[in-house]
This record gives C-alpha cells, sequence and structure tokens, in this order.
C-alpha cells in the first residue's frame, strides 16, 4: 500500500541536535529516542477533530503516533518503531501536527 515510500531514515546526532531549532513545541525525552508534545483545545470536539486530521496523515505518510486523549488533552509521543529511535517519519508526523494543532486551534 505504501511501496512508493522510502524506509525511515534514521536522524544523525547533530540531527537530533537541532530538534529544538526545527520543532521547538516537541521535546526530547530522556535518551533521545522519542519526541513528545502535549495540546489542549477548547472541548472534546476540537481535540477528536485534530486526532482525526492527524489520523489521516499518519496513514498518508505510513507513520502512527504513540497518543492518548483525556477530554480536551492530547499527549503525543513520537518515535520509529522499525529503527529503534527517531528518523526522518518522526519529523515529517511532528510537522503535519503542528500544521493541524493550528487548524484545530490548540
Ligand atoms: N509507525 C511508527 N511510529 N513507527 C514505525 O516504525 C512504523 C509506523 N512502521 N507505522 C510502519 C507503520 C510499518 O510497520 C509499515 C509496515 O510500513
Amino acid at each position: 500500500m505504501h511501496a512508493d515510500l522510502p524506509p525511515a531514515t534514521p536522524l544523525m546526532p547533530a540531527e537530533i541536535a537541532a530538534l529544538p531549532q526545527r520543532l521547538p513545541l516537541w521535546t526530547r525525552e530522556a535518551g533521545d529516542k522519542a519526541i513528545e508534545r502535549h495540546l489542549r483545545f477548547t472541548d472534546f470536539t476540537a481535540a477528536f477533530g485534530f486526532m482525526s486530521a492527524v489520523a489521516q496523515a499518519a496513514e498518508r505518510l505510513d507513520h502512527h503516533p504513540e497518543w492518548s486523549n483525556v477530554y480536551d488533552r492530547v499527549s503525543i509521543r513520537l518515535t520509529t518503531h522499525d529503527t529503534g529511535g527517531l528518523s526522518d517519519r518522526d519529523v515529517a508526523l511532528a510537522e503535519a501536527i503542528d500544521a493541524a494543532a493550528t487548524r484545530f486551534n490548540a
């Protein structure tokens, strides 16, 4: 289904070091195997609309978040299971998530 996508490429140490500049709304987990972002919306409907948009982006990118939702809050952790750490796919999904968060007024 995603035969057109290249495999995930692990981030190099210099790319990991530059993540705070590239993705300022995300924090690196201890050990640098994952990044996290915590969001809050006006209500559950907005939070779930955001999650639906992210689900579509995840399918398109063939990269899926670890996440949880409580009412108006969504917590997201991104890591690449195939490589055991951060990859270019985490950056691509984080950028799509940031764009969706803006659209849904996080
Ligand atoms: N999502 C995440 N977060 N990490 C992966 O390694 C991953 C994924 N791999 N989504 C994809 C699916 C892989 O299992 C499929 C077969 O391409």
